[in-house]
């Protein structure tokens, strides 16, 4: 290639044209020769085209022929412009009033690999988004301690450090669709859950050196911001592996996710991980906070409530195709990668099946990258469109024996009066021309 000045401020700062363009055609007329003996082979894409005139390949495109942006134009880096579709999205009916107390969904249409960017993190706020200073933030541990305490941000980070893979979900995320589905769109049927890098301390190495009472059963966790939503945690879920968090994807948590300070309760129910967190208490007894007695628990199609109701199930959602990504520009006979994401609060993923009649049929699927504990998995299964319609489901299991419900078995045991941990099997319909719709199979 040539050298081109860096720092030259001629207008036209461009790379010999000629050879480029002499080097493409060269390369057209090797894939030409080649095209004919590869045309057995099965491709994902139509046969090659050789468009030798194409313009978009032949010739200088704009943003080619002057200088880009200065590389610091953005000190801290945004998406690209044309990715402006690729955002949180705010849902009407789950609004409490207002756009402060409100939730935020994950484009899982656009998801790829296991990690949320923090951008796109999926967002829960009673009282909107707080903005706090750092160095004025407190942390307060107190209750059966030996050794009650009020921590800056930086005593707290004096703690030795871990990072861990894990998601939240809102116990809600699915919960509009208990009597049938109501978005035909991933984002908002399932959009309540997302999946971080977390780094922060386990609790277990700060209650070590504060001394933690024998009686202790119960921790209260408060959070800083207007709402200071309260939930209690049973001590076992304490000391095995809760953690509180300051750094989200390699970077300071964001204002959304409770910066400084959150706790986490890898796979139990998002609302525990109280955000902008300013106090825990360690009890004998359970104390309840005001909204935990009325919601968080779980109403059965008996009319009883199941009160204790922590850790999310095993769940899973098919991302591609999906109501946001048709196969409508799909051919018969092409080949195409279904993928989705598979999680469990209660453990591994340990497999994912696909069925494409709506769960009388089902076949293995494959997970793909890192398979961790209570984290976003993901799954891929490489498929022959036969642009026939379908009904493509997605059934999760994990290491614990967990597998995914079908709705049926879920509406059985616990009604449809429910709001919280729906986690029955999503079906998407494909219909004959590719679009793909939200339904529910009830048998
Ligand atoms: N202090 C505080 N913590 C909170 C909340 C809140 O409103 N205030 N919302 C909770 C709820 S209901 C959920 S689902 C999760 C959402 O976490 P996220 O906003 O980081 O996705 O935070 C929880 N922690
Ligand atoms: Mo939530």
């Amino acid at each position: 290639m040539t050298e081109i000045s860096l720092f030259s401020n001629k207008k036209n700062n461009v790379v010999s044209d000629t050879k480029k363009i002499n080097s493409r055609r060269e390369f057209f007329k090797k894939t030409a020769t080649l095209s004919i003996g590869a045309v057995t082979a099965a491709s994902l894409l139509d046969p090659v085209k050789v468009k030798a005139d194409d313009p978009a390949i032949m010739e200088e495109q704009p943003w080619a022929t002057s200088l880009g942006d200065p590389v610091t134009k953005n000190r801290y880096g945004m998406p690209s412009v044309y990715e402006h579709n690729d955002i949180r999205r705010n849902m009407k009916l789950l609004q409490s009033g207002n756009w402060q107390a409100s939730i935020a969904m994950c484009p899982l249409q656009e998801s790829m690999g296991i990690i949320t960017p923090n951008g796109l993190f999926f967002s829960r706020a009673h009282g909107g988004v707080a903005q706090i200073d750092p160095n004025e933030h407190r942390l307060m541990i107190h209750g059966l301690v030996d050794k009650p305490i009020v921590l800056t941000m930086n005593e707290l980070k004096r703690y030795p450090s871990v990072t861990r893979i894990h998601f939240i979900e809102c116990p809600a995320n699915g919960g509009p669709e208990w009597r049938g589905p109501q978005f035909n769109s991933i984002q908002f049927a399932k959009g309540m859950t997302s999946c971080a890098q977390w780094t922060g301390v386990y609790l277990k190495t700060i209650l070590k050196d504060l001394g933690l009472s024998p009686k202790a059963k119960w921790m209260l966790a408060e959070g800083g911001d207007s709402s200071h939503m309260g939930r209690t945690i049973p001590i076992d879920k304490v000391l095995d592996d809760a953690m509180i968090v300051w750094g989200q994807n390699g970077e300071a948590l964001r204002p959304e996710q409770g910066y400084p300070v959150r706790l986490l309760l890898p796979g139990w129910e998002g609302n525990l991980c109280v955000k902008w967190l300013a106090r825990l208490e360690f009890a004998d007894k359970p104390w309840y906070a005001k909204e935990e007695t009325a919601k968080y628990t779980a109403l059965k199609k008996s009319g009883k409530a199941i009160q204790h109701f922590y850790a999310l199930e095993a769940n899973s959602v098919i991302t591609s195709p999906c109501p946001e990504n048709p196969w409508t520009d799909l051919k018969k006979g092409q080949l195409i990668e279904i993928q989705g994401l598979a999680w469990s609060g209660m453990g591994t993923i340990k497999g994912v099946d696909i069925s494409f009649d709506g769960g009388k049929n089902w076949i293995q699927a494959s997970l793909k990258g890192l398979v961790l504990p209570k984290a976003w998995t993901r799954f891929s299964y490489m498929y022959k469109y036969e642009g026939k319609p379908l009904l493509l489901s997605s059934r999760a299991y994990d290491d614990g024996g967990h597998i995914q419900p079908t709705v049926k078995h879920e509406r059985d045991v616990m009604g449809v009066e429910s709001v919280y941990h729906r986690n029955s099997i999503q079906t998407w319909e494909v219909t004959a021309k590719g679009e793909v719709n939200n339904v529910q199979v009830l048998s």
